[in-house]
This record gives structure tokens, C-alpha cells and sequence, in this order.
């Protein structure tokens, strides 16, 4: 039998195939070949291997986006590790709750950081280094690792931490398998091929930006028009030279605001994804009528991968849905205190089932039952129904979630931190509509009586432990949370009450 093909099997096969072709063209003019990448992975490789990296330990990376980050996520695969990527904005404590929790035994970060992990570096743990320019430890020895790990297809290849429908990060493990899966299922949707150049600006430490786009170019032999982060200028350079964007609304609202986003720059543009977050109708029909092209909506998550999609061809691209299930994933809408499934057009909790689902959360066999059914569905925790064409809308969250610009919040974290403040009695963190990110942060707080803690102090009071994109972008301070008869906080009703604070009503012209 001829083995499992992992995505770094289907990139060796590929760098086999066209050694001298750029993978990553870099926005300084330079080119990197996917024989120079695979010769980095195997460097790579051997580094891990000679720090003690076997087969199913954990390899954290919190590095910038190089094209050298993307090597090492494939040395991982290649010996066998399970890659563990982290957002670069974490705080001290948040990286340590991940590292705590999943146990690397190589943490790569960026060369500035390296002192505060050292500090902080728990016995087992190597700490090596990776700059943006390629420097650091991690490239320092000239060996070369050839041999490659047998991964099966139920072999773990990364986790990736995630709130799921409540509490504190939990890492979702994501097989070879499932990596596989759905990065096939999307190249055969979209029709993605070595003849694609896809400009790659969003961050390689969440899905989206790693196990779509980068999965998909490395995969199919294609190239990566790949910029360090989202900047509209440099987008709008590079459509003429390109096919493919994949990015989060924001992205497209920040692109419609640029004066250069015209039909003859996007002439040669055959597709544009957006999703992490909804995209406004609004922002759907503008970008139509400017260029040309339907952006093409998309729905996953962490623990699943891909899950839904608007039709590349034989259909509508229909603002506000996003699509049909991908090939071989299975999806439903239930009731969700009985898992009955309901008729098309009601709405309710959306579950999925196929090869693109994670095995579970991260050394939490009972969470990880909690949210699985006897038959194998995921409980995503997102609120949808299918429409008419058998299309999904997402018309809500079960779940406490704040999506900022494609990042997601937990407000529960936030929170714990609001209430440990000495004037604070209790607080309640909120989502409200924001122009640029689609949603921010908004914390209302109860003080303790005769107290009045001022907003500033009590943003400053969270911000050193909190990534800056949790940040609260305002903090209301009142006398009390409104209340349901069971004692529950409403949030629903906070968030319309704050609902315009970065977003003025329509006027009644508008409407
Ligand atoms: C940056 N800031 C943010 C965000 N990003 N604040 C809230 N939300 C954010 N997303 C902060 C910065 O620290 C800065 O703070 C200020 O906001 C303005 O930064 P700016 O330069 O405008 O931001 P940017 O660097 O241009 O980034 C905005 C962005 C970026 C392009 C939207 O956040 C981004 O690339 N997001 C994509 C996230 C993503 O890949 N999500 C996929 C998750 P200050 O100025 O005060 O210091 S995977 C997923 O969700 C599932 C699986 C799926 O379906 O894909
Ligand atoms: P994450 O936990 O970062 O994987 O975020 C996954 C969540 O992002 C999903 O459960 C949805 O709530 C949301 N999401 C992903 N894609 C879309 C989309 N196209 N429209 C609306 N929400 C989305």
C-alpha cells in the first residue's frame, strides 16, 4: 500500500516537480524556489530532530511571517511533530497558558523575544529562534534531514488553540488526515492549480492564512504573492499579477475604500474568498459592481477546517449564505436541546461531520465528548439555517464570541480580568457592528458602590495581559447588567444598546 499523502509529502512531490519555479515571491523583488524551500525544510528538520523532536511532540512556533516560518511548519510534518502556531501579538501569559498546556519541546520564536521565554522556559523546553530575514538558531547548522516520518492519516499535525463553544483555550488537534482532506476537497471546489498566484497577506498562525491558503499554493505547485500583513497598497499592486486573494471582510472593506480596487486591475483576477467572520451584503455588492467578481464566501472553523462554500461555477454566489458543504463534509441544522434535525428554512444549531473534523480537544477527552453526537456531528456552536437552494446562513452564534477583524475573543478572559480589578463587581463584554473590523470589543462594568473607576484606568488595568486586538475599544461603566428572571446577564440586550457607538444609526434617508 502506497503511504498516507500528507500535505508534506503532496509539497515534496511538488518542489520534485518544478524545483526552479518561485513559491514565495517576496514584495522586495526577491523569489524563493520551492527547491530553496524544501531545502530549508529539510535544514529544518534535521535541527528539530537534533533537539529531541520525535514523533507526536509538539513544536511551538511564535515567529513573523517569513517564507522560513512556512518551512518549519512542514519540517514539522516531516519528522513526525505536531505543529503549534501562536499569534505573534500574545502577551507573556498568554503564551505561557498555551505552552503550559501543550507541552512543546521546541517553542521557535522571534530573536526580541527570546530573553522573556528563556526567563520562562520550563524544563524539556528548547528554545531556538527564527527572524524575518531567515536568522536565527534554527538555521544555524548546515545539516540536512532527508528521512521523512510515515504519518498515518490519524496521526496529529498540529494543534491549534480555539475557544470552542465556552471556557478557556483548548487545543484542537488536527490530523495529517484532516489537513489533507480539506485542503483536497477546496483545490477541486475552487479549481486550484500550479497556474495560480495567490496573493497571501493574512497571519500563517490561524487556519485561514496556513491550512488554506499556504496549504493550497504548496500543494497544487502554485506561487505565493506573500506580503508580511494585509496592506491595501500593495494588494492593489499586485492584482494585476495575480489570480487569487483569500482574506477576512475587513480585507474587503479596507480594499473598497482604495481608489486603485478597479475592473482593469482585477482583470486577470479569477477569485476572491472572504471568511473568519460575515461579510456585509453591502461590501458583497459593492465589490460586484467595482470589479467585476462576486467574492466567494466560505464557512469553517478551527476544530473543522472548511466546512461550506458558495459555488466557484454552477451557481449563484449569494451574499449572506455561505454555500453548500465541501465534498465529503456533511452538514445539518438541529434543535439544540434535542439534536432533532429541523426542516430546511428553520433556524437552529449547526452541526458537521466528515474528514475535515478534528479528533478532539487536547488532553480533554470529556470537553471533547461534550461537544460531539453519538453519530459523529460536531456541535460548531454557530446558529444557521439552509435556504431555499440549499444554501447555509449563519444568522448567529450559540457561542460567547466577539470576531474582530477575523480574530476571534472570548469575552469570558477579558472579564475574569475586569472583575479582579478592586472596584469592579462584575462586568459583561461585548461584540458591537465596528466599520472596519466587523465587530470590537466593548466592555460594560459594575463598580463596587460608591466607586468610579474611570475607563481609561480600567482598560490599562487589562491591556498587559491581553493581546492588543482584545483590547475593549470603549468600556461603559453602569450601574447594573440587565438581567433575564434566571439571573443571566443579556447580552443581546447590551449589544443593542451599544449597538452604534462605532456605528451611527442609518439616517432615515438611508433606509
Ligand atoms: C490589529 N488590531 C486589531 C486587529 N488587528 N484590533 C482588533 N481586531 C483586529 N483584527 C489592532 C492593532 O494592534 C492596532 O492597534 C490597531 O488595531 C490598528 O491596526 P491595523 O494596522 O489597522 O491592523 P492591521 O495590522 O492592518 O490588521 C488588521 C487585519 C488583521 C488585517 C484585519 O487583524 C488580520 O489580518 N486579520 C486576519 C485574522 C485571521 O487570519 N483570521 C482567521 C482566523 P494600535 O494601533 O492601537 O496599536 S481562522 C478562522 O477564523 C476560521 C477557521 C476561518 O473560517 O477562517
Ligand atoms: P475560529 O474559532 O477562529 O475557528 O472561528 C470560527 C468561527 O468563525 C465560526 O464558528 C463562525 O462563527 C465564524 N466564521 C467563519 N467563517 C465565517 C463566515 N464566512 N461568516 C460568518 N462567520 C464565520
Amino acid at each position: 500500500m502506497s503511504p498516507f499523502t500528507t500535505i508534506h509529502r503532496s509539497f515534496v512531490e511538488q518542489a520534485e516537480r518544478r524545483p526552479d519555479k518561485a513559491l514565495f515571491e517576496l514584495p522586495d523583488g526577491r523569489g524563493v524556489t520551492y527547491r530553496k524551500t524544501a531545502e530549508t525544510v529539510q535544514r529544518i528538520a534535521a535541527r528539530l530532530v537534533a533537539d529531541g523532536v520525535a514523533p507526536g511532540d509538539r513544536v511551538a512556533a511564535q515567529v513573523h511571517k517569513s517564507p522560513e516560518a512556512i518551512a518549519l511548519y512542514l519540517a514539522t510534518l516531516q519528522v513526525g511533530g505536531v505543529f503549534l502556531p501562536l499569534n505573534t501579538a500574545y502577551t507573556g501569559n498568554e503564551t505561557g497558558y498555551f505552552l503550559g498546556d501543550a507541552q512543546p519541546r521546541v517553542l521557535v520564536c522571534a530573536p526580541e523575544r527570546e530573553t522573556e521565554h528563556t526567563r520562562r522556559a520550563q524544563e524539556g523546553l528548547v528554545i531556538e529562534t527564527l527572524g524575518v530575514s531567515g536568522d536565527g538558531s534554527l538555521l544555524d547548522d548546515d545539516a540536512r534531514r532527508t528521512e521523512t516520518y510515515e504519518a498515518s492519516a490519524d496521526d496529529p499535525a498540529a494543534i491549534l488553540y480555539t475557544s470552542g463553544t465556552t471556557g478557556r483555550s483548548k487545543g484542537a488537534v488536527l490530523t495529517h488526515g484532516n489537513l489533507a482532506a480539506n485542503c483536497r476537497a477546496l483545490l477541486d471546489s475552487w479549481r486550484f492549480t500550479a497556474d495560480d498566484r495567490l496573493i497571501h497577506a493574512l497571519p500563517i498562525f490561524h487556519i485561514h492564512g496556513l491550512f488554506v491558503a499556504a496549504n493550497m499554493a504548496l500543494t497544487a505547485g502554485a506561487s505565493l504573492h506573500y506580503l508580511p500583513k494585509f496592506d491595501a497598497d500593495a494588494i492593489v499592486d499586485l492584482l494585476p499579477r495575480a489570480t487569487v486573494l483569500m482574506g477576512v471582510p475587513t480585507f474587503y472593506t479596507r480594499l473598497l475604500k482604495h481608489p486603485g480596487l478597479t475592473a482593469e486591475t482585477c482583470a486577470g483576477m479569477r477569485l476572491f474568498v472572504s471568511g473568519s467572520a460575515p461579510l456585509l451584503a453591502g461590501d458583497h455588492e459593492s465589490f460586484a459592481t467595482r470589479t467585476g467578481h462576486a467574492i466567494l464566501e466560505r464557512y469553517g472553523m478551527t476544530e473543522t477546517g472548511m466546512n461550506t462554500t458558495n459555488p466557484y461555477e454552477g451557481g449563484p454566489r449569494k451574499p449572506g449564505t455561505v454555500g453548500k458543504p465541501l465534498p465529503g463534509t456533511e452538514i445539518r441544522v438541529v434543535d439544540a436541546e434535542s439534536g432533532e434535525p429541523l426542516p430546511d428554512g428553520e433556524v437552529g444549531s449547526i452541526e458537521v461531520r466528515g474528514p475535515n473534523v478534528f479528533t478532539g480537544y487536547w488532553r480533554l477527552p470529556e470537553k471533547t465528548a461534550a461537544e460531539f453526537r453519538a453519530d459523529g456531528f460536531f456541535v460548531t456552536g454557530d446558529l444557521g439555517r439552509i435556504d431555499e437552494d440549499g444554501y447555509l446562513c449563519l444568522v448567529g452564534r450559540g457561542k460567547d464570541l466577539v470576531i474582530t477583524g477575523g480574530y476571534n475573543v472570548y469575552p469570558k478572559e477579558i472579564e475574569e480580568l475586569l472583575d479582579a480589578h478592586p472596584e469592579v463587581v462584575e462586568s459583561a463584554v461585548i461584540g458591537v457592528p465596528h466599520p472596519d473590523f466587523g465587530e470590537t470589543v466593548v466592555a460594560v462594568v459594575v463598580p463596587t458602590p460608591g466607586a468610579q473607576p474611570a475607563a481609561e484606568e480600567l482598560r490599562e488595568f487589562v491591556a498587559g495581559d491581553l493581546a492588543r486586538f482584545k483590547h475593549p475599544r470603549a468600556v461603559r461603566v453602569v450601574e447594573a447588567l440587565p438581567r433575564n428572571v434566571m439571573g443571566k446577564v443579556q447580552k443581546a440586550e447590551l449589544r443593542k444598546r451599544y449597538e452604534s457607538l462605532f456605528t451611527p444609526p442609518a439616517s432615515p434617508a438611508d433606509t
